[in-house]
């Protein structure tokens, strides 16, 4: 038996490191082990995309955008911006259908879903996947965190989301404070219990509330999210916030019995601790 066995004020011991070629450096003091898939759904977005791919970090492993059937020049902009690019052409229609397709496309350990339209600024990136190395599961951007903000959120949205945001946070006793915000990061390895299977904007929705389903450590750090550069929102915010509440619904139904015990389910456990 080893003389730190039995002290229970040992250190436990240090997990066993990658060698240090398979390390990225991010910066002059930060190097990563993890790969980083950037995914990013796009229809219609050939003139912001330049704007976009500016703002990406050198050190991510790949960029696979999801063409939503556009019919302007979005995929030969795209290649032209970065040659080794994924280019995955989504089979049905809307944003959540593109992401999910995006996702089953990558192959890094860090997934992080940004917009095509200039809204979400990549040099955020690294915010987001220092969260998921120092220890979260799920990372989500907030426009109200302290150093978010956005030049974007009409009187409608910010009330609909607080609305959104407030009714999940009370059924799953998350402390989320932006609900529908499309800049998120996770470990493709949860990508099972996210199991994104929705097909609109109610997608980054269905997606926190899988991952508070699911016990996943959930984190959120500060964004600010800017206007559209070029184009228009495919957005509509009654018609898509009432799918984010139906998303909300349906999730509720459908959870699992053990997260929320009933009231009688739990007299009656009493009863029997009594009996
Ligand atoms: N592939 C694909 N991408 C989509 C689809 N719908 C939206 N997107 C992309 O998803 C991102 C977000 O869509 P936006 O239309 O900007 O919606 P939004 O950001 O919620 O709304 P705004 O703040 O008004 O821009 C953009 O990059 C769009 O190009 C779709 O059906 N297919
Ligand atoms: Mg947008």
């Amino acid at each position: 038996m080893s003389p730190d066995s039995t002290n229970p004020a040992a250190k436990p011991p240090l997990m066993s490191m990658p060698p240090v070629e398979r390390f990225t450096p991010l910066t002059p003091h930060l190097a990563i082990s993890p790969t980083v898939s950037v995914v990013v759904p796009a229809m219609n977005e050939a003139e912001n995309l330049p704007h976009v791919f500016a703002t990406l970090p050198q050190w991510i492993h790949e960029i696979v955008l999801v063409d939503g059937n556009s019919v302007d020049d979005t995929v030969a902009v795209a290649k032209k911006l970065r040659p080794n690019i994924r280019v995955v052409t989504q089979t049905g229609k809307g944003k959540g259908d593109a992401l999910a397709a995006g996702f089953a496309a990558c192959t890094g350990d860090i997934i992080v879903m940004i917009d095509a339209d200039g809204s979400t600024d990549g040099r955020e990136i690294i915010q987001f996947v220092g969260a998921l190395v120092t220890g979260a599961d799920f990372v989500k951007g907030s426009r109200y965190a302290t150093g978010g903000g956005s030049d974007d959120l009409t009187f409608t949205r910010t009330f609909g989301n607080k609305m959104l945001t407030g009714l999940v946070n009370r059924i799953y006793g998350t402390q989320y404070s932006d609900l529908c915000y499309g800049y998120n990061a996770f470990w493709a390895r949860h990508l099972d219990v996210l199991n994104v299977d929705c097909p609109g904007f109610e997608v980054e929705t269905l997606m926190n509330i899988r991952a508070a389903k699911a016990g996943l450590k959930i984190q959120e750090v500060p964004s600010h999210e800017r206007c559209r550069i070029h184009g228009e929102s495919n957005l509509r915010a009654v018609r898509d916030g009432l799918r984010v509440l139906r998303t909300i619904i349906k999730e509720w139904r459908t959870r699992p019995a053990a997260m929320f015990p009933e009231p009688q389910a739990a007299t009656a456990a009493a009863d029997q601790g009594a009996a």
